[in-house]
């Protein structure tokens, strides 16, 4: 399929329904335009003045416990709160509910200076470990309908603290991302009698072209329909709903497969790579979900470099993300990356 390498065209995500205009033949314009200033200061391993270092003061005056593993805590500025107001308003056009929720941090290590991508496997099962629990924690409230993990890693991406820590806002409703996929991946069950995400997964097992590393329970790939350059989606390979149905040795799995991911991509521009991730799963509103299919996705920004970014602006606010390196050789750079750290080289 030639077009798809040298000419313009659109595809499809089918867990969205939207559209990604790809321009392949624009990889060589050149670029005046805005350079990131690079973020390869190093850290230190403890910061007397982060608030998540273990025995800091956190804004609201709480003290860190010396903690040595990983540290959950209830966010002390939440977007969500569990006694919100049960308000309702809708005349066919202005349409408002009051949404109750909460808001969890979780450090992932003591050490302020490490990432995913730096840290030891068993410590990023720990990790995923504290995840399972949140999920089935928080997904036990009865207010509690939908659990987003998610990282912001990098100053890039807003994130407003280097130490190592996700954020998991617990919400009553589905937000609109997890709405759009829930409802892609009920009518393709109901159309086609499988699982969408199984589906699509045979189909990049056999083609092979857009994975990045994969081990015997999780692939990393680039999706057909990327919007970032070196967007990937990682994928259960079991039909599996959410992390409540994690095997023994899924943990440790999953961190594996978290960590060849993460530092390839800190090894592609020799940086600290900045990005947004999380995990889509099962709603935890009680209701049967057989057609949800446990993923990740990681959208950074960065385009050519590490001080090079892409921006979502333009004809992308206006119409449709646009990219033009093809998701093709964005998964063969990440591939041939070495696994190994440019820092630990
Ligand atoms: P981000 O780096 O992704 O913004 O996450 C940091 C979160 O930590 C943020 O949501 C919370 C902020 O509200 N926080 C606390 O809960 N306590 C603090 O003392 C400072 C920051
Ligand atoms: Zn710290």
């Amino acid at each position: 399929m030639l077009f798809l390498q040298d000419s313009p065209h659109r595809r499809l995500n089918p867990l969205t329904g939207e559209w990604v205009l790809v321009s392949p033949h624009r990889t060589k314009r050149p670029w005046r335009g805005e350079m990131e200033k690079s973020a390869n200061t190093i850290s230190p391993s403890y910061d007397p003045n982060c608030y998540l270092c273990p025995g800091s003061a956190r804004a609201n005056g709480q003290i860190n416990p010396l903690y040595d593993g990983v540290f959950a805590f209830d966010n002390d500025f939440p977007a969500l709160r569990l006694d919100a107001a049960r308000g309702e308003i809708d005349d066919g056009l202005l349409v408002a509910r009051g949404e109750a929720g909460l808001c969890r941090v979780i450090c992932f290590s003591p050490r302020h200076d490490l990432t995913l991508s730096r840290m030891a496997i068993p410590d990023i099962a720990s990790v995923v470990g504290c995840w399972c629990d949140e999920y089935r924690t928080l997904g036990a409230l009865g207010a509690v309908n939908y659990v987003q993990i998610f990282e912001n890693r990098g100053a890039a991406m807003g994130a407003s603290n280097p130490h190592p820590h996700c954020q998991i806002w617990a919400s009553e409703s589905l937000p609109n991302e997890a709405e759009k996929e829930s409802r892609a991946q009920r009518d393709y069950m109901a159309r086609r009698g499988s699982c969408l995400l199984c589906d699509y997964l045979a189909r990049e097992e056999t083609i092979g072209e857009r994975i990045v590393c994969e081990n015997v329970a999780f692939v990393a790939l680039v999706p057909f329909w990327a919007t970032w350059p070196f967007e990937t989606m990682v994928l259960a390979k079991r039909h599996i709903g959410s992390l409540d149905d994690f095997r023994p040795g899924d943990n440790a799995l999953l961190a594996d497969l978290l960590s060849r991911l993460t530092l390839r991509y800190d090894n592609l521009f020799e940086t600290p790579f900045p990005y947004t991730m999380g995990f889509h799963q099962s709603p935890t509103d009680g209701a049967s979900d057989p057609h949800w299919h446990f993923h990740g996705h990681f959208y950074p920004p960065l385009l050519r470099s590490a001080t090079v970014r892409k921006f979502m602006v333009g004809f992308e606010m206006l119409g449709s993300p646009q990219r033009d390196i093809t998701p093709e050789s964005a998964a063969d750079r990440l591939r041939e990356l070495p696994d190994v750290h440019y820092l630990a080289r």
